[in-house]
């Protein structure tokens, strides 16, 4: 896969030289290339920014350096990439938001191209523009206000590069995680390790008993309680036809009841006794 970041900030990509994306790329699974968008700018002072119009705080960013680095990425395309082009992907916080299902989309494409801005953004005819040429996608990493984009690409080629095969080592834990279709968008059950007693606090027994229907079950009620705790959203669209009568139980005791139009919604409490 093909990845080209055009940023002001080249030094905030180091972190993608680094374990197993660093190793991907000498391997050749990854070709990662920074570009310096201020080497599009014409001025003595390299000028990439500018007030906005009709006023208001801050900076935005001009559009011709980001026309001109632009266009000059898209001229040089992989040798595998189709006649699509590629994904042009823009961070920002009013993108949609970035979710493990986009992750899965974007590891099937064989090029993404990455549009750091900074300040309060780029000028809104880049992505208009861009569009017309490739698919754009603005996306935010969720309701907080970052500096630029630059994090939010380390978060993105991380949870995309993983998926590719290669990159990670064990197949199996990919499946295993929280948000994994396989695990019906539950949060995961908390995991243990030795020792099996530590500053007082035991393994819960369960775990080393053999049982693995047992062990199965125990998971899975921990991890409907964990979602219902901390992820209630999540609920909403879990299938009930997913569930077994000990998942309603764990759900019920948590507040949880199959809705009208599928999923779960806050419901009756379950009567004291
Ligand atoms: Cl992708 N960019 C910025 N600047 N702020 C954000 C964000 C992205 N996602 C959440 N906040």
């Amino acid at each position: 896969m093909r990845l080209d970041v055009v940023t002001i900030f080249g030094e905030y990509l180091q972190p993608l030289q680094l374990s197993l994306i660093g190793r991907a790329r000498q391997q050749g699974l990854l070709d990662v290339r920074v570009h310096d968008l201020r080497e599009h700018t014409h001025d003595r002072h390299r000028t990439v920014d500018s007030p906005p119009y009709g006023g208001g705080a801050g900076l935005l960013m001009r559009p011709e350096p980001w026309g001109e680095a632009l266009d000059a990425v898209l001229a040089d395309p992989p040798p595998g990439a189709g006649a699509d082009g590629p994904v042009l992907l823009v961070p920002s916080p009013v993108g949609e938001v970035f979710t493990q299902a986009a992750a899965v989309e974007l590891a099937a494409e064989p090029w993404l191209v990455f549009a750091c801005g900074r300040y309060e953004g780029i000028d809104a005819r880049v992505v208009e523009h861009y569009a017309s040429r490739v698919r754009v996608r603005e996306v935010s990493l969720g309701d907080y206000v970052l500096n630029g984009g630059e994090v939010a690409v380390l978060v993105v080629v991380e949870a995309v590069a993983r998926l590719l095969p290669g990159v990670v080592g064990n197949a199996a834990s990919l499946e295993q995680e929280s948000h994994a279709a396989e695990h019906d968008g539950l949060l995961e059950h908390p995991a243990y390790t030795k020792p099996a007693s530590w500053r007082g606090l035991e393994v819960p027994a369960v775990l080393a008993s053999g049982h693995h229907a047992q062990v199965e079950r125990w998971r899975r009620d921990e991890s409907l309680r964990r979602t219902a705790r901390r992820r209630p959203d999540l609920l909403r669209t879990l299938p009930p036809a997913a569930c077994d009568a000990a998942d309603l139980a764990v759900l019920a005791t948590e507040g949880f009841v199959p809705g009208d139009a599928g999923g779960f919604r806050p419901g009756p409490a379950p009567v004291a006794d």
